[in-house]
């Protein structure tokens, strides 16, 4: 058995596990201590019951969600003794039932060269950044990465690209000028991602939120230019959402899926926020896959999101 290798592995797992568990601290707490006083001296009642539906619901699991998991715990446990551990444990189990059919790990297909993930979402969501922790990871699994700077109006976030890409070693494709237009930087990434034989190429966008018009011929026009290269591109197109806007994530999601062909979401900033519940509540209307989640600013803060860990990191169970 090769111990050396394993070890690390499992370090690397037990850390990441834990910085979950810290970042999403804001949330696990706010909902323990709601479970813990709506019990305190207290048998499941209907007002105890009326009242963990609301701190459900300010943490931003939605309406629907919180009444159906209040409902099931009702039917085991109404009128009788519980410890807040039981009741953090029962929504835990809940919670990771309706994630398990959309929590999907993002996966590459290798006989795209390269693969084409265009990233979308509002303005500050996290996408440049996302990008630079996608890069940094898919190059140290042994791709060749490359990222292209689809945001050309604004010198500051081709800058702030570049800086991921020389942390994360791979290469960038930069515009010449801000008039370049986004769609011909396309052309000329994937062209040259193509003949240098990439297995990514990761795509930032600008998040300047145009009105739809705008912003779906934007979108348009890249996927059309994109597909004079490669017909099947591109082979993900991931939303990136900030989870401190809570409930106007869904109004997000609404507006990306009507102006481009969103297959996937990465939702950021679960760190920075007391309504990582959202995650939740998304996942209970859209189906949509969620493939990563990030809970910081730093290059390994971005991790695939899996069903059960979340779940026991947001109800603050080890
Ligand atoms: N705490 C925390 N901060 C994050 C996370 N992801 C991104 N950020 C921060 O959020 C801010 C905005 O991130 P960007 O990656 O620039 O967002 P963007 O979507 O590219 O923004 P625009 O290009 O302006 O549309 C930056 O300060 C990031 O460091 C996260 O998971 N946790
Ligand atoms: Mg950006």
């Amino acid at each position: 058995m090769d111990e050396t290798r394993e070890i690390p592995q499992e370090a690397a797992k037990k850390g990441w596990l834990s910085k979950l568990k810290d970042g999403l601290l804001k949330t696990s707490s706010k909902l323990g201590d709601g479970i813990s006083s709506l019990l305190h001296k207290r048998k499941l009642d209907a007002a105890a019951l009326e009242e963990l539906e609301e701190v459900l619901i300010q943490a931003d699991m939605g309406a629907q969600v919180a009444s159906q998991m209040v409902a099931s715990l009702a039917k085991e446990r109404f009128n009788k003794e519980v410890s807040d551990s039981e009741v953090r444990t029962f929504l835990a189990d809940q919670v990771s039932s309706i994630l398990e059919p959309i929590a999907r790990p993002l996966e590459l297909d290798a006989s795209k060269k390269p693969h084409v993930i265009l990233v979308v979402g509002v303005n500050g969501s996290g996408k440049t950044t996302t990008i630079g922790k996608m890069a940094a990871q898919f190059a140290k699994s042994g791709k060749r990465v490359r990222v292209a700077a689809g945001d050309t109006f604004r010198a500051a976030a081709v800058d702030q690209l570049d800086v991921w890409a020389g942390r994360a070693g791979v290469a960038i494709v930069r515009p010449e000028s801000a008039t370049t237009d986004p769609a011909s930087l396309l052309y000329d990434a994937l062209s040259l991602s193509q003949r240098e034989g990439d297995d990514v190429l990761l795509v930032d966008t600008a998040g300047r939120l145009h009105n739809k018009t705008d912003l779906m011929a934007e979108l348009d026009k890249m996927v059309r230019v994109l597909k004079k290269l490669d017909a099947s591109a591109p082979h993900a197109c991931l939303l990136v959402l900030d989870a401190t806007v809570g409930q106007n994530a869904h109004a997000q999601v609404e507006l990306f899926a009507k102006v481009a062909n969103v297959t996937g979401l990465v939702v950021t900033k679960l760190d920075g926020t007391a309504k990582a519940g959202v995650v939740v509540s998304l996942s209970q209307r859209y189906g949509l896959p969620i493939h990563l989640i990030g809970v910081g600013e730093k290059l390994e803060d971005l991790q695939p999101f899996t069903a059960t860990s979340f779940a026991k990191g947001l109800l603050g169970i080890d």
